[in-house]
Order: C-alpha cells, then sequence, then structure tokens
C-alpha cells in the first residue's frame, strides 16, 4: 500500500487471507515518497516467489500502474477512498491503464480490498487442490448465510 493510512482499508485483504491460510506480506510502498523502495519491491517480487501483488493507494494512485511496469506478476489494484473525492480519483487513477500494462481494478475502499484479497486467492487456488476447496466451502457458507425473507428490524 501507498501509505500507512490505507492500512485500515488493506487490513480487508489481509483477512481473508489469513481466513484461507494464505500466505502474505504487508509492506507501505509508496511511488512517490519511496520510488526506490517501489522499484526494489517489484523488480525483486518474483525472484523472492511471490504470486500475486495487491497494490492499494488513494489519490493520485500511480502505486499499482508502477508496480504493474516493473513486474509480469499479476497486479490488483484497490482504489482508496480518498477525503476529497471519496476514491473517484483513486478508482480513475488505477482503472485507466493504457494496453499493455494491465491492472485489475476493483472496487473502491473495503470491498475491493476483500475482492482482492479473494481474487488472488482463486489464482493460487489453480495450483492448490486444498485451497480450492477452502475457497468452495467459503462460497457455499456465504450463499447459505442469505435467507430469502428479510428479518424484521
Ligand atoms: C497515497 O496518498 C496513499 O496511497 C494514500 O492513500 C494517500 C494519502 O497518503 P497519506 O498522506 O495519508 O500518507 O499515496
Amino acid at each position: 500500500m501507498g501509505s500507512q493510512s490505507d492500512w485500515p482499508t488493506m487490513q480487508s485483504a489481509a483477512d481473508i487471507l489469513d481466513a484461507f491460510g494464505v500466505a502474505y506480506e504487508a509492506r507501505v510502498v509508496s511511488a512517490h515518497r519511496t520510488p526506490e523502495r517501489l522499484f526494489n519491491y517489484a523488480k525483486t517480487a518474483k525472484s523472492r516467489g511471490l504470486k500475486v501483488i495487491i497494490a492499494g493507494a488513494g489519490g493520485a494512485a500511480h502505486l499499482p500502474g508502477m508496480v504493474a511496469s516493473l513486474t509480469t506478476l499479476p497486479v490488483f489494484g484497490v482504489p482508496v477512498e480518498s477525503k476529497s473525492l471519496k476514491g473517484l480519483d483513486s478508482l480513475l487513477s488505477i482503472v485507466q491503464m493504457p494496453g499493455g500494462v494491465p491492472v485489475g481494478t476493483l472496487a473502491i475502499g473495503k470491498a475491493g480490498a476483500k475482492n482482492a484479497g479473494l481474487i488472488a486467492a482463486s489464482i493460487l487456488a489453480l495450483g492448490d487442490a486444498a485451497l480450492d476447496r477452502r475457497l468452495e466451502a467459503w462460497r457455499q457458507a456465504q450463499t447459505d448465510s442469505v435467507s430469502e425473507e428479510p428479518t424484521p428490524e
């Protein structure tokens, strides 16, 4: 993520990965405040064994695109909700990548972070049958939790 202030949002991705027992690292890597850290992180990600990168950032959110420019690992961008523009700036910054450098863009905020965790788990489950079974069970539990009728409030 681009800043410590993104962590309350990105924690939703970490929670999902914890729930599925997927190993991950959470790091603050700012495209504009720590550009050399960004370069080193993205350039060494594959050789260090990472399989998927989730990059969350807000405002002028160039982190996911910059990471994607430096690695061929799958990169998912989470637009963090900004104070001034409610994350619309973050979303447009992340989603409008020119053809050739892909960033899979999720929804603004915690829902996007949660889904980024799920999509990363889905990718890893392609080569991990036990993880795939946990994902199937999680989806079934979610389906089962939805009652057909609303409960009185
Ligand atoms: C972006 O600027 C970060 O991703 C964060 O969402 C936003 C604000 O950062 P702080 O000023 O809170 O560090 O780079």
